[in-house]
């Protein structure tokens, strides 16, 4: 065998539904990469003989390796901060009152169309790095703190731009519809016809975005006003996914299941009907815990039912200025056991192999299985558990990233 490295006194957390043992675990392993793809995983003892004097091997004291994370839902691309709206609602604002008083979101928005690309970026690039170190190796960047064409192509921008020099993969998401400009405070159809009229074309014409989302609430869009912009993405050829049932329950996760979303995300107040949907269109649902924390939520999300119907779970951080500002892979892990009741196993699928189906590349990354490209971490572990029940101690020691060791 010819491979451009081995790796070996490791274990292995394949994620694999090929596998029946908890978290597809392969002990006492190897794993060989070839041309960035993983090409042959399997016990230690059956691994093929190679040319051990002309391949690098690495030895990884009996870690864990796992799948690179995937983050499937962030908002990362944007400048300022909310600092004081958070000191407001510790003096008993709620964040539905900011929103309406003209914080929120669109104090971001703000802060945005006064930024550079150049400002962006470096922002943008110091989260990346933040997430990278805790293993993630994919993340999803939505726009939507522009609401204007000029500012939402230019987060779109920032956000391919990242992904062009930073080895962790981005794919980018338009969200013109996250909320109602003060521009058009009084005709939020007119806003719609905007987003899905002039901003949707110039975004596909500029390849600026894999898919398309909207904030569906009584604070943002309408049912009727979604799933406009949402079919109009979808006859173009793009994902779509949806912010639903975060605040309240619209029906908004039942329409998007039905034209066909990869994932429906918040759903806290999503009930059995929606789930049933989520179930026969294969839609997965996205758990925001870092935003359930820090909105002090108490409308727990069906995760009981999410199981009944076989939903594919999937954890992400949801990091952003006003409503999850942590920008954490393992605190999301750990948030979503202590806060959801995820078992440790749930949250690990909802960050590798849920959410490659949710960005629509299970088949390229999200499990450790021979074929799929070489995007995994080695973690200093004693058992896959421990990713979601400790925190903060700097447990990812190594990354490999298409083949290539990217961070020791
Ligand atoms: N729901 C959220 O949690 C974020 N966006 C959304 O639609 C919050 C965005 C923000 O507050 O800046
Ligand atoms: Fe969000």
């Amino acid at each position: 065998m010819s491979w451009d490295q081995v790796w070996i006194d490791i274990n292995i957390a394949t994620m694999s539904p090929n596998i029946s043992e908890p978290y597809g675990a392969i002990k006492d392993a190897a794993l060989a990469v070839k041309d960035g793809k993983i090409a042959w995983v399997g016990e230690r003892s059956k691994l093929p003989e190679f040319d051990v004097l002309a391949t690098p091997i690495y030895k990884g004291k009996g870690g864990w390796i796992t799948p690179g994370l995937i983050d499937a839902h962030t908002h990362l691309v944007f400048a300022g901060n909310r600092a004081n709206e958070f000191e407001l609602r510790l003096q008993g604002a709620s964040y539905e009152e900011i929103a309406r008083s003209g914080g929120g979101i669109i104090s971001t928005v703000k802060a945005c169309r006064e930024a550079d690309e150049a400002e962006l970026f470096e922002l943008g690039r110091q989260r990346l790095n933040a997430l990278a170190k805790e293993g993630v190796t994919t993340v999803e960047i939505k726009s939507g703190y522009g609401l204007d064409i000029e500012t939402e192509l230019k987060l779109l921008r920032v956000a391919r731009e990242l992904g062009k020099h930073h080895h962790v993969d981005v794919k980018t998401t338009f969200l013109g519809a996250h909320a109602i400009p003060p521009e058009y405070k009084n005709d939020s159809d007119a806003y719609v016809d905007l987003v899905i009229n002039e901003m949707l074309p110039q975004v596909i014409a500029e390849d600026l975005a894999d898919a398309v989302d909207v904030f569906c609430e009584n604070i943002a869009f309408s049912l009727a006003q979604t799933e406009r912009v949402l079919t109009a993405a979808k006859d173009a050829g793009l994902d779509i996914k949806l912010h639903a049932e975060q605040l309240s329950n619209l029906g908004g996760s039942a329409m998007a299941a039905k034209l066909g979303a990869k994932s429906v995300d918040h759903i806290e107040y999503l009930d059995e009907d929606g789930v049933k949907t989520l179930s026969e269109s294969g839609t997965c649902a996205t758990l925001l815990p870092g935003a359930f924390y820090f909105l002090r939520e108490t409308q727990q999300p069906p995760i009981e039912l999410l199981r009944q119907y076989q939903v594919p779970m999937v954890v992400a951080s949801d990091y952003n200025p006003g409503s999850s500002p942590m920008c954490s892979s393992l605190l999301m892990l750990n948030m979503a056991c202590t806060l959801m009741r995820l078992t440790p196993e749930e949250a690990l699928a909802g960050m590798t192999r849920n959410a490659a189906k949710a960005l629509g590349i299970e088949t390229q990354v999200g499990v450790i299985e021979a074929g799929m490209t070489a995007d995994f971490c080695l973690w200093n572990i004693s058992t896959p558990a421990e990713l979601s029940y400790t925190y903060g101690v700097g447990s990812c020691i190594e990354v490999v990233k298409n083949g290539r060791l990217v961070h020791q």
